[in-house]
């Protein structure tokens, strides 16, 4: 075992004042490969990357989903854990039956005397989470952010599924071309605190601003909270009060389901466009009677197996979240760290009558 695997063994008042000096005299600096890198000490860990050390065997992992029964987190997850497999680490899949803003907060406490190794969260608020995942941090496990991200100094790393900013804009370009660029759209979000949605949300309107939108016209964002019965009843109540709504964009894979169920069985089916992210299999049938045109997602599963090796990177040290920092993310290859630990996946796929059926999940 080198020194440098010794000194993340310390305790974290240790670990604190030896990187304090040992910061002064720069040899403490988050990162071998470049000197300007962020200074990860306040994550709890200010040893260096070693791009060479191998994934430590054994490594226990937990996902903490936004919540556990949403269908999307559930094919994440469930590939994360199969990825642990993969480099011998074990995972499992923890977390609230409902995405609101503290309900993660006690699952995390719980895993922190469980002692894990990583804890991956989809947070629900980028701030409830913050004060228990720095404990977290603190006592030497390591927090990566996916799917929606947590405040920054949060977590070590974020796994974003695509560009925040090439979703929210691409969901409006699409609309605004389903709709011929005119009429009354409406947003039907998750809940109001969702990191990525309200990311998203902002790309979507500064899209909107441009001349080309001039006749667009946001009336209302509305919030399922990512439970079907709520976001359906948001569709009905969206409709109620704006019956010369033209479109609907729902960047929510419950949300998209529950509106395209509730558009499917409406005298609105076909005259009010829906587009958003969703998973093919839930949205299958709604591309086929004709209720949806088109959506868009990433690939899930990806998400889950690469947020799974980036969890074992850093608590195998050979990352510490710092920029510029490359690991290899099994079969997917490798992956650098961007700006603010972000790591980016990769383009969304649009799904229509044409490819759907050559997805399946
Ligand atoms: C829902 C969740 C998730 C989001 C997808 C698109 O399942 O809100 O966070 O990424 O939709």
């Amino acid at each position: 075992m080198t020194t440098r695997h010794a000194a993340r063994r310390r305790t974290a008042a240790a670990l604190a004042g030896v990187c304090a000096l040992a910061l002064a005299l720069t040899a403490c600096s988050g990162t071998t490969k470049d000197s300007t890198a962020k200074d990860t000490s306040n994550a709890g860990d200010a040893a260096k990357a070693d791009p060479d050390a191998p994934l430590k065997k054994g490594l226990k992992l937990a996902f903490l989903p936004k919540q556990i029964n949403n269908p999307y987190e559930k094919i994440v997850d469930e590939a994360g854990i199969a990825a642990a497999k993969e480099y011998g680490g074990t995972g499992k899949e923890v977390g609230p039956s409902d995405a609101n803003a503290s309900s993660q907060v006690s699952y995390i406490n719980t895993l922190i005397q469980q002692r894990q190794d990583a804890i991956l969260i989809a947070a629900n608020d980028p701030n409830a989470v913050c004060g228990p995942l720095k404990q977290a941090m603190k006592k030497d496990i390591k927090v990566v952010a996916y799917d929606s991200d947590t405040a920054k100094d949060c977590r070590q790393v974020f796994i974003n599924q695509a560009s925040s900013e090439e979703i929210g804009r691409s969901l409006v370009q699409h609309l605004g071309e389903q709709i011929g660029y005119e009429g009354k759209i409406a947003i039907l979000s998750a809940t109001q605190n969702a990191t990525n949605q309200n990311t998203w949300i902002e790309f979507m309107k500064e899209e909107l601003k441009q001349p080309k939108y001039k006749n667009m016209r946001l009336v209302k964002v509305a919030y399922g909270d990512d439970a079907d019965q709520k976001s359906f009843q948001q569709t009905q109540g969206l409709l109620q009060a704006y019956p010369d709504l033209k479109g609907i964009i729902s960047p929510t894979t419950v949300g998209i389901a529950a509106a395209a169920r509730y558009l499917s069985d409406s005298s609105y089916k076909g005259k009010v466009v829906l587009n958003g992210l969703g998973t093919p299999n839930q949205m299958r049938k709604y591309v086929k009677d004709g209720t949806v045109e088109q959506f868009s997602l990433w690939n899930p599963e990806e998400l889950g197996y690469l947020g799974s090796y980036a969890a074992a990177a850093l608590a195998s040290g050979q990352i510490t979240g710092a920029e510029g920092e490359k690991f290899t993310a099994g079969k997917l290859g490798e992956y650098t760290i961007g700006k603010d630990g972000e790591v980016i996946l990769g383009e969304p796929t649009v799904f229509d009558k044409k490819n759907i059926d050559t997805f399946d999940f």
